[in-house]
């Protein structure tokens, strides 16, 4: 078909048919198959996607720790009401088309003016949103509560990575946050530039990151494994690439990695070693400006670049969008905003050689 001809069928669509059909028209325009059949085949292929989703890590129905499990608590309820009131009003919609129409030539009943059905109906779906907003707003209000002993770890967002930052035990870890399982958890969150949101689907609903502002989320979950965590405002160019990953240890564990992250890095004091080199290139190619190495480059400023002390003991990197392997590394150092376009890191124009040492470097924060 030429672009012509396209157009013209486009148009005469846009008289044609209401906007559903329109849509499934212009879908499969070129295989000239009749819209019964393509709205069958999008329900069709709709309900085999609906099947990918089983293990998905972002599945907010999935429920692991008790925050969440509240949530669904509530939406399980409030949903099968709205289906089953949604089948009642259809029904007698569809039994009212019917009864009703030219072919049978009976009338409706005049009800107009009618007292009593009026306060019915008005009442009716007064009594079901108070019956709906009465477990909603003691939910709300449930999530918001800070448990005592809670565990306060800051969350600060910023385009398009978490930071995580210890204050007891003065750390930063970026994109990964450890919790220990079974403990209530309090994130203190806030934002450097625009607003973002932190969400962790399978430990509690979503909650806004404002700057200038601190806003809490409690975080709780049941069982030790590792789940997903997405920006979930648009916050710019690489908002896709803005993830985290909770870690979920036994306590033991937790003491055990709060211990680790607290010591000065891997200073390698071999001449001879590619980690040696590498560390003499970060120094000298600017890296410093930005990132923070304890025990080897130290800031009293807030630096804009995630904190590299314990680089490779975090298995993700760049907003938890790549894993911490050599190859990637090697695309990241080559070209960040290609990686993760806007990136405020910015090409540096590595050599090869220069990559090599620091990815020895890099690799060897562990
Ligand atoms: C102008 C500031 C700036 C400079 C200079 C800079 N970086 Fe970065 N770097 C960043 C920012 C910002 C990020 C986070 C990017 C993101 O995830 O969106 C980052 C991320 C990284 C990461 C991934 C860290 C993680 O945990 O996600 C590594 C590794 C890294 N930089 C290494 C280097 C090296 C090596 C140099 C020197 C050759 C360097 N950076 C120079 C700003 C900078
Ligand atoms: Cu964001």
């Amino acid at each position: 078909m030429n672009e012509r001809l396209k157009i013209l069928n486009f148009i005469k669509l846009v008289i044609e048919y209401k906007k559903f059909y329109l849509l499934l028209r212009i879908l499969y325009m070129d295989h000239k198959l009749n819209y019964r059949f393509s709205s069958l085949s999008t329900l069709l292929f709709g309900f085999f996607l609906t099947s990918c989703i089983e293990n998905a890590p972002m599945d907010s129905l999935d429920a692991r720790g008790p925050y969440a499990q509240k949530i669904n608590d509530l939406f399980w309820p409030i949903l099968i009401a709205g289906f089953v009131i949604c089948a009642i009003v259809l029904v007698l919609l569809i039994l009212g088309l019917f009864i009703y129409d030219d072919k049978t030539d009976k009338e409706p009943i005049n009800i107009e003016g009618n007292n009593i059905l009026e306060v019915v109906w008005t009442a009716i779906p007064i009594l079901i949103i108070i019956a709906i907003a009465i477990p909603t707003v003691k939910v709300t209000y449930d999530l918001l509560r800070v448990p005592e002993n809670a565990i306060e770890i800051e969350v600060i967002g910023q385009q398009w990575w978490f930071d995580f930052y210890y204050e007891n035990e003065n750390f930063h870890s970026p994109n990964i946050l450890v919790i220990p399982v079974d403990k209530p958890v309090i994130l203190k969150m806030r934002s450097k530039d625009v607003i973002h949101s932190f969400w962790v689907p399978k430990l509690n609903g979503k909650r806004y990151i404002v700057p200038g502002v601190i806003t809490n989320l409690n975080i709780r979950s049941d069982e030790v494994g590792i789940f997903w965590s997405q920006c979930g405002e648009f916050c710019g160019l690489s908002h896709a690439k803005m993830r985290a990953r909770v870690v979920v240890v036994t306590e033991s564990e937790y003491g055990k990695w709060l211990e680790s992250q607290k010591e000065d890095a891997v200073v390698f004091m071999n001449n001879s070693t590619k980690e040696y080199i590498g560390k003499d290139i970060f120094l000298n190619a600017g890296c410093a400006q930005c990132h923070v190495i304890n025990g080897l480059v130290e800031s009293d400023v807030d630096l804009i670049g995630p904190d590299l002390t314990h680089f490779s003991s975090r298995f993700m990197f760049a907003g938890s969008s790549m894993a911490t392997q050599e190859d990637n590394l090697k695309k990241w150092l080559s070209n960040p905003p290609k990686v993760k376009p806007g990136s405020y890191m910015p090409n540096l124009d590595l050599t090869e050689k220069d990559i090599e040492y620091l990815i020895a470097f890099l690799m060897g924060l562990s």
